[in-house]
């Protein structure tokens, strides 16, 4: 196939709350989609990065500028096919949810081409995959805020539960989501807020019987995690230091995570997602798929790969209506907390037209 044009395409999604970590606040998600056109036909990728430099280093205004001058001109008119996109875009060192998107927005155009499904693609082995989701910290701090919003998702039916935490916020609200929700998969997220010094502080955690705990110490301390695993009873799960297979190879075998969070976006794309995904069941680590409040086109990948067999914990793939009352594509709709993994050609969801022009506040040619 041939890459002959490729458009970004910010949208400006309101959530439907604030969404609050311990990097931050949200209330609207920008997001750049891309459209890739090829001599197949049209694919979309989803950029994940966000406005801000908060999660990661990336940003949306720097992954338009490197995807247009270093990372696009790397494919552009060339013959390929989608796995050599890795490697042809490979040499550019970082930004990985740059690379990602455009290796998405290819693949989807080749998969509809060829009559394939994402999850088909990759190897799932299910039709239906179960939902968790990712609950902020409030913003109001109050405790009563919490309770009310998870008892929102409970009764639209999730099947498992994300509390954020951050110094300040994190023992009792987990106790009192534990009391009231006793038989309830629950697991914490920190986004790096603590340090080596809090060992001991987040062991207090353990009472709880959480599944996991997410990325509580800064990304580059592999020893600070591997102290706080040998101390903890509660699995401790990586995301933001998760960045390739090999890297995550070296953290298993480090005994810096017991558990791994794949976000597509994160390490570079699903192709890199994938060889994760392999690398970890054949060591038998548990992975989960992570998400980045993703609109419908990045969500279907995200549903999808979650459908691969070593995905055997609930990931942060909410419906739709979890942070958009109006999504860029057919929303995704949670059935007895289960989400159905699209099997149509490709991601299985398009940007509906009118509603990008709606959604979008610029829209800039990258090629
Ligand atoms: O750390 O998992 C995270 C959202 C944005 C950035 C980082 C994270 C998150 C979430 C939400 O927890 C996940 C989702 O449901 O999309
Ligand atoms: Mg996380």
């Amino acid at each position: 196939m041939r890459i002959e044009s490729v458009v970004a395409h910010e949208v400006a999604m309101p959530l439907v709350r604030p969404f609050r970590t311990s990097f931050g606040v949200e209330t609207t998600r920008h997001v750049i989609l891309l459209e890739v056109t090829t001599d197949e036909g049209v694919g979309w990728g989803e950029c994940v990065s966000s406005e801000n430099p908060l999660y990661s280093h990336e940003f949306n205004a720097a992954a338009l500028l490197v995807l247009r001058d270093h990372i696009i001109p790397r494919v552009l008119g060339r013959e390929l096919s989608p796995e050599d996109v890795p490697g042809l875009i490979g040499p550019v060192r970082g930004h990985p949810m740059a690379r990602g998107a455009l290796e998405m927005g290819i693949l989807d155009a080749h998969l509809r081409h060829v009559g394939q499904s994402f999850a088909s693609y990759f190897g799932s082995n299910k039709d239906i995959i179960d939902c968790g989701v990712s609950v902020g910290i409030p913003v109001d701090d109050d405790i009563d805020t919490l309770v009310n919003e998870v008892q929102s998702y409970v009764d639209a039916g999730y099947r498992r539960v994300k509390l954020k935490i951050q110094p300040g916020w994190d023992i009792e609200p987990t106790r009192v989501i534990r009391e009231m929700l006793p038989g309830m998969p629950l697991q914490v997220d920190a986004n790096q807020a603590y340090s080596r010094d809090s060992i001991d502080h987040l062991c207090a955690l353990d009472e709880f019987d959480l599944l996991l705990i997410e990325q509580p110490i800064h990304e580059e301390d592999y020893l600070g995690h591997k102290l706080l695993a040998e101390k903890m009873r509660t699995p401790v799960c990586l995301d933001e230091s998760v960045l390739s297979a090999d890297n995550a190879e070296s953290l298993i075998d480090y005994g810096a995570c017991e558990i791994v969070n794949i976000k597509a976006g994160r390490v570079g794309g699903y192709m890199s997602a994938k060889k994760i995904h392999d690398m970890a069941l054949g060591r038998g680590i548990p992975v989960w798929c992570g998400g980045m409040e993703e609109t419908g086109v990045g969500r279907a990948a995200n549903v999808a790969i979650a459908s691969l067999p070593g995905f055997t914990l609930p990931g942060d793939t909410s419906a739709s209506a979890r942070f958009y009352s109006l999504d860029v594509t057919e929303p995704f709709v949670m059935e007895d907390g289960r989400l159905r993994v699209p099997d149509e050609p490709g991601l299985g969801r398009t940007p509906i037209p009118d509603v990008l022009t709606q959604l979008t506040v610029e829209r800039t040619p990258l090629s």
